[in-house]
């Protein structure tokens, strides 16, 4: 089953707005099956972001991600890379639609709350970068076949 990497990022932390995050991806029907809360080393999240090593906004955006606790998750289901990338909305949430997470809680750019991973590849290497195998569960849900065909 399709897994994807979520992290909630320090400004939905401090926002109060873990709960809220969580509760749209359990309401959808995904399965969560690891999570915890940490904080991020300037090593790690340069590895994370460092697609985008050569922005002018990578300096901010590592500082900004290593600047509290983050919520880092892993969400099992069919479609589970592209569906998040759904309920979490357009990078800048002005743009993002109301109803995703970013077009309900967020203003700027540079705090748009959530990190979401954009291909199934792209998950397989942050899920790696940041969880161990024994952090990650298999298990399932009692409502599965509710949700499943
Ligand atoms: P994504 O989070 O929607 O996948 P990416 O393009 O991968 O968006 O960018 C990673 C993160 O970098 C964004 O979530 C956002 O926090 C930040 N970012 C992206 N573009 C800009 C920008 O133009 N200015 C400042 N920060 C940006
Ligand atoms: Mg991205």
């Amino acid at each position: 089953m399709e897994r994807t990497f979520i992290a909630i990022k320090p400004d939905g932390v401090q926002r109060g707005l873990v709960g809220e995050i969580i509760r749209r991806f359990e309401a959808k029907g995904f399965l969560l099956v690891g999570m915890k809360l940490t904080q991020v080393s300037r090593e790690q999240a340069e590895k994370h972001y460092d697609v985008h090593r050569e922005r002018p906004f990578f300096e901010s955006l590592v500082n900004f991600i290593t600047s509290g606790p983050v919520v880092a998750m892993v969400w099992e289901g069919k479609g589970v890379v592209a569906s998040a990338r759904k309920l979490i909305g357009a990078t800048n949430p002005l743009t993002s639609e109301p109803g995703t997470i970013r077009g309900d809680f967020g203003v700027d750019v540079g705090r748009n709350l959530i990190h979401g991973s954009d291909a199934i590849e792209t998950a397989e290497r942050e899920i790696n970068l940041w969880f161990s195998q024994e952090e990650l569960t298999t298990w399932e849900s009692s409502v599965s076949s509710w949700l499943y065909e």
